[in-house]
């Protein structure tokens, strides 16, 4: 493979500098090769860079055009324009030390006349992709498809009313699934942009959300039957773009896969703004997930609360950050899933640098939450606190209620004997959040 220009040219690889650097171009708290327990940093975080908004967002927004200036896109057609694009993108993978990159079909290479036509592009920049792969160590943590930014997918793409789309999807995504098996993908994500519904007038409820389990379960068998092992994720997001989407959040996730009995074969990639869209934290998002035993990946981001829609912001919440790290730890873990940035910059922050500092934000915020968290479970002062909570469930009658070995008469009867009156505790709110400062400053 020719080496290809640097489109970076004044930016070297982002070295861990520490918290006392003043460095703006530096790490302070994520050092990739640190090692912890025996794994480094950057195993242990999975940190991944979306395609989309790095290396596709312009910054045009519904009120104007782009103004990001990206001086690589440029080109006599457009699968060349790809071709340098994914250069430059593989460059700054390298450079700011991301182990992984996620992206969508139509992200990487243009939609042609027809679908042979697209297949075709998307083979000549995959196999591009393959050998960048190759050169820079850079992986793929998941690939999807693009089922919502073209008109056919106006009315949806498994729950579009006229079965030739979904069709049409089908065929979209059995390619996208081939070539993130080429790619070594190590996840797949259904995110239902346009799946739900933008008026209940003409809308058949009940049979899209059939048509979306069976759309699932398409995907599900086609998977097995090429040996693609990734997991399968679906990315909960409640509105935006149709003004209601099945995939609502993780808890009307988790009822839609067991009811159409699709539960074993996903997992969840939670994305922070869609937690606050659908009125949640991020945490309570992650909480669920986890409590199925159904924490996939995550979406990296940030909403701003005074704003009503996705605005994608890079986080650095640190407290924010810390909760949700806490509770990832606890669960185990993220396993083949990882932290993928899908956030982007704002729309005057136009130079190519800014991608740097963005990511670097990002990274640090994250890598500093996982610091925190380790010391947090480490010390286990609410661990402690909580299992001294739900203590009375741990032997006698609070036990049998867990065992479910006893009823409302025998219980009645203890309450009615030796029982009483329970006697009220406090639930130490304040302390709680006290001792969590306690760890942030
Ligand atoms: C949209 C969003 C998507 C998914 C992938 O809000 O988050 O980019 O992550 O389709
Ligand atoms: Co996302």
């Amino acid at each position: 493979m020719k080496k290809s220009r640097a489109h970076f040219p004044r930016i070297k690889p982002i070295a861990y500098e520490g918290p006392g650097s003043a460095n703006p171009l530096a790490f302070r708290h994520y050092d990739p090769d640190e090692k912890i327990d025996g794994q480094t940093m950057s195993a242990h975080l999975r940190f991944s860079i979306a395609y989309w908004h790095s290396f596709r967002g312009m910054g045009a927004d519904p009120f104007g055009p782009g103004t990001i200036q990206r001086p690589w896109e440029k080109g006599p057609d457009p699968v060349s324009i790809a071709q340098v694009r994914m250069d430059a993108a593989f460059e700054f993978f390298a450079k700011i030390r991301a182990p992984f990159w996620c992206f969508h079909d139509r992200d990487i290479a243009p939609e042609g006349r027809s679908l042979a036509e697209s297949n075709r592009h998307l083979d000549r920049i995959v196999a591009h992709a393959k050998d960048l792969q190759r050169a820079t160590g850079v992986k793929l943590l998941w690939g999807t498809a693009n089922l919502f930014s073209s008109p056919r997918y106006m009315c949806g793409a498994a729950t579009n009313p006229d079965a030739h789309v979904f069709a049409y999807a089908a065929a979209q995504v059995k390619k996208a699934l081939d070539v993130t098996k080429q790619l070594g993908g190590q996840n797949y994500v259904f995110w239902g942009g346009r799946e739900g519904y933008e008026t209940l007038l003409n809308t058949n409820l009940k049979r899209e959300q059939d048509h979306l389990a069976a759309f699932l379960h398409m995907a599900v068998d086609y998977a097995k039957s090429i040996g693609f092992t990734g997991q399968f994720l679906i990315e909960p997001k409640p509105k935006e773009p149709t003004k209601h989407q099945y995939d609502f959040d993780v808890a009307s996730g988790v009822a839609f896969l067991r009811t159409y009995g699709l539960e074993k074969h996903f997992k969840f990639n939670i994305e922070t703004n869609h937690a606050t869209l659908a009125g949640h934290t991020f945490n309570h998002e992650i909480e669920v997930a986890a409590a199925q035993g159904m924490l996939g990946s995550i979406d990296a981001n940030s909403g701003d609360l005074l704003l009503g829609w996705d605005t994608d912001q890079f986080n650095t919440d640190v407290k924010e950050l810390t909760l949700a790290m806490t509770s990832i730890l606890r669960a185990g873990g993220l396993g083949r899933g990882g932290f993928n940035f899908d956030a982007k910059l704002r729309r005057p922050s136009i130079d190519p640098e800014d991608l740097f500092l963005a990511h670097i934000g990002g990274m640090d915020a994250y890598a500093l939450a996982f610091r925190l968290a380790r010391r947090i479970l480490a010390e286990g002062k609410f661990e402690d606190f909580v299992a001294a909570r739900y203590a009375s469930y741990d032997s006698g009658f609070g036990r049998d209620i867990e065992k479910r070995r006893v009823g409302f008469r025998e219980l009645n009867k203890l309450v009615l004997g030796k029982l009483g009156e329970p006697k009220p505790r406090s639930g130490k709110q304040e302390f709680l959040e006290n001792l969590l400062n306690a760890y942030l400053h």
